[in-house]
């Protein structure tokens, strides 16, 4: 294994909860069962490729504070080369199954299509080489469709034709090097698929395109072989001021309406949840509830601001609810918990990327272990069904089935009269959670 670009760290390993090691998990024990699964197979670590080696943690206000030294040379495809070499590094040494991509991450823009494509397939080929000699996989690729200037208008929902034939030339790429990759999901994030002011916007005719675009790129993948999920990533806002996939609800609604409800389902990023207003468990179960769970990007939000911080995801009561959601539908392969993550700004130290993956991974696999000892060692569940006891049987239970009228249910209010008063003892169920919390 290289160990050009981060000679100080070595292999990540399990020590537990006694170690005073910082570079080691204390929670994640790759091989650890955990009911019917190890804690591996339930997790599906991914490494975001853009947040850990492309970007050098520049804001709008100032430049940069990480040195990449794999971002040493004046040519951009050189660049690239080392940045993969990095990537595979960190990779093998913070032992994550999986990667994630964006066609833009892995190899530059050339000055045509054919140029960014032979990019592209450059850097595919050696990513491949370095899948086989490390193990590692591809979790899922897409395309970056919202940086170039071209696409600030939108992609898909771009008003020119012309804009929206590159969004197409670029996803048909990123499928290609997807595929090629073993990828076993792709992902469709908005981007810019939104709009800056509904006064000049034509929404029902962007939205038409949006889905039309959707389904062009759904038969392009399974024509040349690709299995896996396509993935929806909802986020209300930012960068456009609305962007069409707010939320796991409204994708729900737009994958039926568009037809795409067999091939599609949702990528739910904790950030994105809460920036619509909800919790990251209330989009997870609104996914989940819809039989579209697919994957989630593992990440923070901060509740004091109104922008996409994409922080580590180190809040251990966000990660057992979202492991609840995860366990209760039984897993979330062949998705996974991708880190769309970034380390703070003043995080500068290259060391950092280790120890934001090792606090993040650490938690959500406590998180696992929790979630899990609730759903089979506590009442949690019971209690919850018993809220709804009498849909179980005599008219409650033919009122579900749709066997009763309106002029029913007056007839049974009026013969019972005022019901009994039910608590809903929230605090007793917020109780149960902070006792296993061990
Ligand atoms: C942007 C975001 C993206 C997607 C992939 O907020 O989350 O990085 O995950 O395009
Ligand atoms: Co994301």
């Amino acid at each position: 294994m290289s160990t050009t670009f981060f000679p100080n760290i070595n292999p990540i390993q399990y020590e537990g909860t006694d170690t005073d090691n910082i570079f080691a998990f204390r929670y994640y024990d790759e091989n650890r069962q955990i009911g019917d699964k190890t804690m591996k197979e339930h997790l599906r670590f991914a490494i975001a490729y853009w947040h850990s080696f492309c970007n050098e943690n520049a804001d709008p206000f100032g430049a940069g504070t990480r040195d990449f030294p794999w971002h040493k040379h004046s040519n951009p495809m050189d660049n690239a080369k080392s940045r993969l070499e990095a990537a595979f590094e960190f990779f093998t040494k913070i032992n994550a199954p999986y990667y994630c991509f964006h066609d833009r991450d892995i190899a530059p823009e050339g000055s045509s299509v054919s140029e960014s494509e032979k990019n592209l397939q450059e850097i595919v080929s050696l990513a491949k080489e370095h899948q086989q000699s490390t193990g590692v996989k591809l979790l899922w690729g897409t395309a970056n469709l919202f940086s170039h200037p071209r696409y600030m208008n939108g992609a898909s929902t771009n008003p020119d034709f012309a804009v929206l034939c590159h969004g197409g030339a670029q996803v048909k790429a990123a499928l290609d090097a997807t595929v090629e990759l073993g990828g076993e999901n792709y992902v469709f994030w908005g981007g810019r698929e939104g709009y800056a002011a509904l006064i000049n916007t034509n929404m029902k005719r962007e939205l038409d395109h949006l889905g039309q675009f959707l389904r062009m790129a759904r038969d392009y993948g399974r024509k040349i072989g690709f299995k896996g999920n396509y993935l929806i990533e909802p986020k209300p806002a930012e960068p456009s001021k609305h962007q069409y996939d707010f939320d796991s609800a409204t994708v729900v609604g737009f994958l039926h309406q568009q037809g795409l409800a067999d091939d599609f389902k949702i990528n739910v990023e904790q950030n994105h949840a809460i920036l619509a207003g909800h919790t990251f468990a209330h989009d997870l179960q609104t996914a989940s509830d819809a039989g579209m769970l697919g994957s989630v990007d593992a990440n923070l939000g901060d509740n004091q601001n109104g922008w996409d911080t994409d922080y580590f995801p180190t809040d251990l009561y966000d990660c057992i609810h979202a492991m609840m959601v995860i366990l209760q539908q039984g897993g979330i392969a062949p998705g996974g918990l991708n880190f769309d993550a970034k380390v703070r700004r003043t995080s500068s130290d290259l060391e950092d990327l280790f120890i934001a993956h090792i606090v993040g991974m650490d938690t959500f696999a406590r998180g696992l272990l929790i979630a899990h000892d609730i759903l089979e060692n506590s009442n949690f569940l019971t209690m919850k069904q018993e809220r709804y006891a009498s849909y179980d049987s005599g008219k409650g239970s033919e009122f579900e089935q749709g066997s009763l009228g309106l002029e029913d249910l007056r007839d049974l209010a009026a013969e019972a009269g005022e019901p009994q008063r039910r608590s809903g003892k929230i605090e007793l169920f917020e109780m149960l959670i902070n006792n296993y919390i061990k």
